[in-house]
């Protein structure tokens, strides 16, 4: 177990850069450089220029950050300079603001509004880096793409990127309520205080938009999905619009998350028919209060006929009818609506994975061109692991964007180490097989399959009021990978994970291997010691965190553990070929092809859809119930490795980090072996099977495990 540092604050001379490492400054530190590569940096990176008088919030936040950074990185405060005189200039700059940008013959017309290009070039006979894009918020992702390159050591002297953003919308959905909680959140409170707003904006609220601008997200859902209709009141209104005016130079717009009885519960009307001229008119009239204050406010977000949420179908009507009317208010001034697909009905259907499918696929190309719909990853809901949701690939005509969860409700909240760039990829990687070989998820929600104008990839934010953010060191590689796949869905996520390191961690080689090991080891450790082989949902009701594989009595069917899993005395597993619920076949033909042979499908997929006896033999050899406790008990393995590796790094990580760290793994050891043992026990009471050969027995009864309660859960709106 690792000691608590007693020297925090009171750190020994000989290593000052290591006081305060709490984690405030995410994977912008900009520490010193080492002296040989900070030479080089030095010599080219002197000076800055930028348009002198009148400098837009925008420019303002780019010479900031370029001021920040290569001060602390090459020493010094550069010196701003308006003419370029000699070498070691960096110049800046849209062809607008720096006019001489647009003699350079740098390709500006592909990098649309948020691309940017770094080059070296001569200018008036010396070189000089040059940033440039069309519009001054690709000047600021272009600066941070610098400092980035600085960091990790990739700037040399012919240093050269261009960089577009493949996706139109990257936007994080805040869960926050407006008192302050956070629903599925376990970084503290929400960063966003409305009792003291609009007069009180925490200054913190600048980091989070300069972090988000870093990775280059460009939206923020304020509210919670499961919203009030108290946001759209005017005094929350002017709250967003002081909330609007802070991220405006960071290029980050602000949505809301809209609930749509809103006209009956603040508008006085009698009914939320989306095709009643009244609640037509009573939306459009929001949309001027909304535009009136906030005149590139990003649009609405809307969870509608989903988990007791109102909505169209309240009325008969469709969720093209509600989405559409909500889409035509806010088209005038550019808005969007995204409406999720996560619908979730109060009838227990037939197989709950299939119920998205059902209700969204035949109103594809029915959905104005300013709706986009939000789908989630799976089927299901964010689970440890999930097929895609068939609904990629089957909407031709329908903007579709993919929504992730970073903040890990089903992934051991902010104590498990999980890096989910790994997840992510897998998903934008998955193949639908919708137009061909190559029709991959990643091109789906890019626009690039079926040309679809808008694209958007989303993420549940995991971002709160703790000093570090995101709750835990490896969280907040989670928000970074997140905003790099986001920019762009081919990134590799073992480059993204490497790259975080370095910027957060160490850029010392060895250290950089074994932690970026850990974090892409660290996805399927997680699912072997809780839900191996394609299994789903064993987590216990509400909180989410521990095991509760027996559980078979919550509210309705599919809430329960049993129900996914279908375990019994002779086998386990769903069967959705087409012999069970068919959910298979919601999938183009070869993958439900794929998918419905049991020796075809992908193994960490089988028991999703197979129901199959305890003896089936696997690949391996081993039965399927030896195959499933070799699953478990490699995942407490792997966490127990994941724990030793971390303990080498002392030395090489600051001791505030390396601790909370280190006690994190502890925690998480200690829950995947009550996840293992607690399975197990139970699958085996049910099976009679004995243990495979040295196989350390669980050291408790069922009735222990089933005791085991996990009260007072954060996040948990139970
Ligand atoms: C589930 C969460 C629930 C959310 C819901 C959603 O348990 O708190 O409200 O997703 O996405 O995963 O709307």
């Amino acid at each position: 177990m690792a000691s608590v540092p007693t020297h925090i604050g009171n750190y020994p001379e000989e290593a000052p850069t290591n006081i305060l490492e709490d984690g405030y400054e995410l994977w912008l530190r900009y520490r010193a450089l080492e002296p040989g590569y900070r030479a080089t940096c030095s010599s080219l990176l002197r000076l800055v220029v930028l348009p002198g008088g009148n400098e837009s919030p925008t420019l303002a936040a780019v010479r900031d950050e370029l001021m920040r950074g290569l001060g602390g990185m090459v020493g010094g405060a550069p010196e701003v300079v308006h003419t370029i005189t000699g070498e070691g200039v960096l110049c800046v700059g849209t062809p607008a603001t720096l006019p001489l940008v647009a003699s350079l013959g740098l390709r500006l017309d592909c990098l649309g509004n948020e691309g940017y290009v770094i080059r070296r070039v001569e200018v008036n006979g010396f070189i000089a880096t040059v940033i440039a894009s069309n519009d001054e918020i690709g000047l600021l992702y272009g600066a941070f793409g610098l400092l980035r390159a600085l960091q990790t050591g990739e700037f040399n002297v012919a240093f050269s990127l261009e960089s577009v953003p493949k996706i139109t919308h990257r936007l994080l959905n805040h869960w926050d309520n407006l008192d302050g909680w956070v629903e599925r959140g376990y970084a503290g409170r929400s960063i966003f205080n409305w009792w003291e707003l609009p007069e009180y904006v925490d200054p913190r609220l600048t980091d989070y938009a300069r972090a988000n601008a870093s990775v280059g997200i460009n939206g923020v859902v304020l509210n919670n999905v499961n919203a009030s209709s108290d946001s759209l009141t005017v005094p929350f209104l002017e709250k967003t619009a002081a909330l609007a005016n802070q991220f405006r130079p960071y290029g980050l717009r602000v949505y809301l998350s809209a609930k749509f009885s809103a006209p009956m519960e603040i508008g006085g009307l009698t009914t939320a028919d989306p095709c009643a001229d009244e609640v037509k008119a009573w939306w459009n009239q929001m949309a001027v209060r909304i535009y009136s204050r906030i005149p590139d406010f990003g649009g609405f977000l809307v969870k509608a006929n989903s988990e007791g949420q109102p909505g169209p179908q309240d009325y008969n009507r469709t969720h093209a009818d509600g989405a559409n009317m909500l889409a035509d208010a806010i088209a005038p001034w550019g808005g969007v609506v995204i409406w999720r697909a996560f619908v979730y009905s109060d009838h227990v259907p037939h197989d709950r994975v299939t119920q998205a499918y059902t209700e969204m696929a035949p109103l594809d190309g029915r959905f104005h061109n300013n709706v986009i719909l939000q789908v989630k990853n799976g089927p299901l809901d964010f689970q440890p692991r999930e097929p895609i949701n068939p609904l990629f690939g089957a909407m031709p005509h329908t903007n579709i964007g993919v929504e992730f969860q970073i903040t890990k409700e089903y992934l051991g909240f902010q104590t498990h180490l999980v890096y989910l760039g790994s997840l992510w990829q897998e998903v934008l990687t998955t193949d639908t097989g919708a137009r061909g070989h190559g029709s991959t998820v990643a091109r789906v929600v890019d626009g690039s399959l079926f040309g679809t104008p808008l694209s958007m990839v989303a993420g549940v934010a995991n971002v709160g009021s703790a000093r570090n953010w995101c709750g835990s060191t490896f969280d907040q590689a989670n928000w970074f990978a997140f905003g790099r796949l986001a920019w762009n869905p081919d990134h590799d996520a073992g480059d993204i994970a490497r790259e975080w390191v370095m910027l957060t961690l160490t850029t010392a080689n060895d250290a950089v291997d074994i932690i970026t090991g850990i974090m892409l080891r660290s996805h399927e450790t997680a699912v072997d010691y809780m839900v191996p082989l394609g299994l789903t949902h064993q987590m216990g009701t509400g909180h989410h965190y521990g095991p509760g594989p027996w559980i078979n009595d919550a509210g309705r069917a599919d809430w329960n553990p049993t129900y996914y899993s279908c375990a019994d005395r002779t086998g386990i597993g769903f069967d959705r070929t087409c012999a069970g619920s068919g959910a298979a076949m919601q999938y183009s033909h070869e993958l439900a092809q794929r998918y419905s042979k049991v020796h075809e499908v992908p193994s960490n997929l089988l028991l999703w859809f197979h129901h199959l006896p305890w003896g089936f033999i696997m690949p391996s050899g081993r039965t399927l119930w030896e195959e499933l406790v070799e699953h478990y008990t490699y995942g407490v393995a792997s966490v127990e490795t994941m724990r030793l590796e971390w303990a080498t790094l002392r030395d090489e990580v600051d001791p505030a980090r390396f601790y909370q760290v280190s006690a994190y793994l502890e925690i998480q050891l200690k829950d995947s072996q009550l996840w293992r043992d607690s399975c197990i026990t139970y699958f085996q009471k049910l099976n009679g099977m004995a243990l495979p050969q040295g196989v350390t027995p669980p050291s408790h009864s069922l009735k222990y495990y089933k005791s085991l309660a996990f009260r007072h859960a954060p996040g948990n709106p139970g």
